[in-house]
């Protein structure tokens, strides 16, 4: 037993012991093939289990995402395909800084609600209404999604029964056709989206018949001004020789196309199609038009070219229905058309000293001007939604720039004692920014850039920014009765006015910048220029059939994410 205890404790230890092997190289070659061989198996092993790792991860996200397919398809029918539904645990800032906002158009609404029922606007201070836009209700019609998005369903009701029983357009009145689309058909069509409610549809029908005559001229290029009764159509006296504004002429696509897509009548988009074409026939190589249109042979006069006031929106729309149109070969031409404005855009972006403020000049003829409108800062959100439809270089640089601009247009407000901001700007040599006009009438370009960027680059400083924004009006701008505008930001004086785009886009983007991103999704909306988002659907040129049809929603509180 002894023996050959120790005969196998030293069979044992010699295997173990180096000089063993270097006496015997076969052996030593032998334990190294070993070695690799065992080696090459475990790698090999690990490696299967990593990829079955990722195999495993990649069909759970796929497994999710058939999911949320079906829970959305489970939602056909009942509204509910409007909204996405994600489980994202939200930040309690959010939830109670919306909450705040929506509290605000409460407050708004009801003022108008006890005031100014069925007027056009309200007027706080003097507690009335007042029809400055032919008394067609522009402030209940502008406020309609605003109050479906937030839940508020009893001034919903109320206000879509003035609209069914109330509303009447035969009005022997000269309206704005650019202010009656986007504010009326561009409200009821939106309304229309969410709620699915046949009367909306009708009614923006209705409106938009009387407007079509405006665009019978011999290019197509619309008159600006309509008889709601008559139809007689003519531009404003003090447009320079009788001309068409570019604004007012090329910012009617998205509702007359949403209208043939809905009604299944191609006669709208025909109408406001042929107004881009014709446009295109001398586009110039940068994009850029001046305000003034000749309806009579589309030649452009000698004014303003601008990204703020009369020319703003006609470069919004060229991106927009490219949107709209799901981004297809067939609105490639819109695509292609703001590409060339975008260029134009950067010949117009300088900065300023000391602070390099990134701003965009105006232009007349060949020389610069250094102003800049708030009404421009619409275009910081307008370049970051249209930034992914480029390569990765451009996409960077013009969401670089729509980053620059944003600081600048929220300095706008930052930079008077009110922390409101003027109506424009002046930039000057080693001076920066001064305010040029100074009042402020509760407009949303800032606010609705910072949607945009919050929504598209998820930094939660624009939330902030909103925020603060939201403050200065909560501050300034609220009185007892309502929200009014400011006469002077550096003062605070009050004027009198609570502008329907308030409550239509200040207090619905300033709602959204602290909603779930699925609330009003970007993927499945555009927002028309005063903040009506559009359902977007299939295109079809083939018009003789509605290509959508929704059913009414059942009201049951906001619209979850
Ligand atoms: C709104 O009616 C629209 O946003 C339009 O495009 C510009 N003016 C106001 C808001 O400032």
């Amino acid at each position: 037993m002894a023996r050959s205890r120790s005969i196998s404790g030293s069979g044992v230890w010699k295997y173990l012991n180096p000089a063993y092997y270097l006496r015997r190289p076969r052996r030593l070659a032998l334990l190294f093939f070993l070695f690799v061989s065992v080696s090459m198996v475990v790698w090999d092993r690990m490696n299967l289990a990593r990829e079955h790792e990722v195999e495993v991860i990649k069909l759970t996200e796929e497994v999710l995402r058939l999911e949320q397919m079906l829970e959305e398809l489970k939602g056909v029918g009942d509204g509910k395909t409007l909204m996405t539904h994600k489980d994202v645990p939200e930040d309690p800032v959010d939830v109670e800084r919306r909450q705040k906002v929506k509290e605000a158009m409460i407050h708004a609404w009801s003022s108008y609600e006890k005031y100014a029922w069925g007027k056009d606007e309200l007027q706080p201070r003097t507690k009335d209404g007042t029809d400055s836009f032919g008394g067609l209700g522009a402030t209940m019609i502008d406020s309609l999604d605003t109050l479906y998005i937030m839940g508020l369903d009893e001034q919903f009701q109320k206000a879509r029964e003035w609209v069914a029983t109330s509303l009447d357009f035969d009005k022997d009145y000269d309206a704005s056709m650019f202010e009656t689309t986007i504010r009326v058909v561009g409200g009821l069509l939106s309304t229309y989206d969410l709620s699915g409610d046949k009367i909306f549809l009708e009614k923006a029908k209705d409106i938009a018949d009387r407007l079509l005559p405006a665009w019978n001229t011999p290019t197509g290029i619309p008159y600006n001004i309509i008889n709601l009764r008559s139809g007689s159509a003519h531009n404003p006296s003090w447009a320079a020789g009788g001309d068409s504004i570019l604004a007012d002429s090329g910012t009617e696509q998205l509702e007359f196309i949403a209208l043939s897509q809905r009604t299944g009548d191609p006669k709208y988009q025909q109408k406001v199609e042929k107004v881009i074409t014709e446009l295109n026939k001398n586009f110039p190589a940068d994009g850029l038009l001046p305000i003034y249109i000749s309806p009579d042979n589309a030649n452009p006069s000698y004014s303003t070219i601008t990204f703020g006031a009369m020319g703003d929106s006609f470069y919004e729309y060229l991106l927009k229905v490219w949107v709209q149109g799901n981004k297809t070969s067939e609105v490639k031409l819109y695509r292609e058309m703001w590409e060339k404005s975008m260029k134009g855009l950067l010949s117009l972006i300088k900065k300023s000293t000391p602070s390099s403020f990134t701003y965009i000049q105006e232009k007349n003829g060949n020389s610069y001007n250094d102003k800049m409108d708030e009404l421009a800062c619409f275009a910081p959100g307008m370049l970051a939604l249209g930034a992914s439809g480029y390569g990765p270089d451009e996409e960077k640089k013009f969401l670089t720039l729509a980053e620059e601009l944003a600081w600048t247009c929220y300095n706008f407000y930052q930079s008077t004692p009110t922390k409101l901001a003027g109506e424009n700007y002046y930039f000057s040599a080693g001076q920066d920014m001064s305010v040029g006009t100074s009042w402020n009438i509760l407009r949303p370009e800032t606010v609705e850039s910072l949607f945009y960027l919050w929504r598209l680059t998820g930094n939660k400083t624009y939330q902030e920014w909103g925020w603060n924004i939201f403050q200065a009006f909560e501050k300034n701008s609220r009185i007892e009765s309502g929200y009014v505008g400011l006469k002077d930001v550096n003062t605070g004086a009050k004027d009198n006015k609570m502008q329907s785009f308030f409550l239509a886009e200040t207090l619905k983007y300033l709602y959204l910048l602290f909603s779930p991103s699925s609330v009003i999704s970007l993927d499945e909306w555009v927002f028309n220029t005063e903040a009506h988002p559009l359902k977007i659907v299939p295109r079809n040129n083939d018009q003789r059939k509605p290509t959508i049809t929704l059913r009414q929603r059942r009201f049951g509180g906001e619209i979850k994410g």
